[in-house]
């Protein structure tokens, strides 16, 4: 996973993983990424705040079976709502993640070649300078 760039703050069903150097030693790099071992047996909600200082902005993130891809399944915006990371928090009415400028860069550079499924998602602005929230709701299924 990466956020372009930086990554703020990153929820697993609800409960906030430090964004420390020890989790995300790439935290501060959008062309590296960081993997995360993810630890509860059941995902029901992911929730990252990132931050866009110019230009292209995002998050992509994968697992290698595509349980977990960064694909318009995910909800993003720049709006900050109370309790946006939590798992019984609705945000169906979230906008769609928009698939932004991003997309060209990441086709010609690390991390995540052409042939990665995965996308960069934004909010539907694409915004060029700002914080966005992406979040989305998992189907209970046993990871371990
Ligand atoms: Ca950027």
């Amino acid at each position: 996973m990466s956020v372009d760039n930086e990554i703020r703050e990153f929820y697993v069903n609800g409960n906030n993983v430090s964004v420390v150097p020890a989790t995300f030693p790439h935290a501060l790099q959008w062309d590296v990424p960081d993997t995360y071992i993810l630890t509860c047996g059941v995902l029901y909600v992911l929730a990252i705040k990132g931050w866009n200082n110019e230009n292209d902005g995002g998050f992509i993130a994968s697992t290698p079976d595509h349980y977990i891809l960064t694909n318009n399944s995910w909800k993003c915006t720049t709006t900050y709502y109370a309790d946006w990371y939590k798992t019984n928090y609705d945000a169906s009415f979230w906008p769609d993640a928009h698939y932004g400028i991003a997309q060209a860069e990441a086709a010609e550079s690390p991390p995540f070649p052409t042939t990665s499924a995965a996308m960069w998602i934004t909010d539907p602005t694409d915004c060029l300078k700002c914080i966005f929230y992406c979040r989305k709701t998992f189907t209970s299924k046993s990871l371990i």
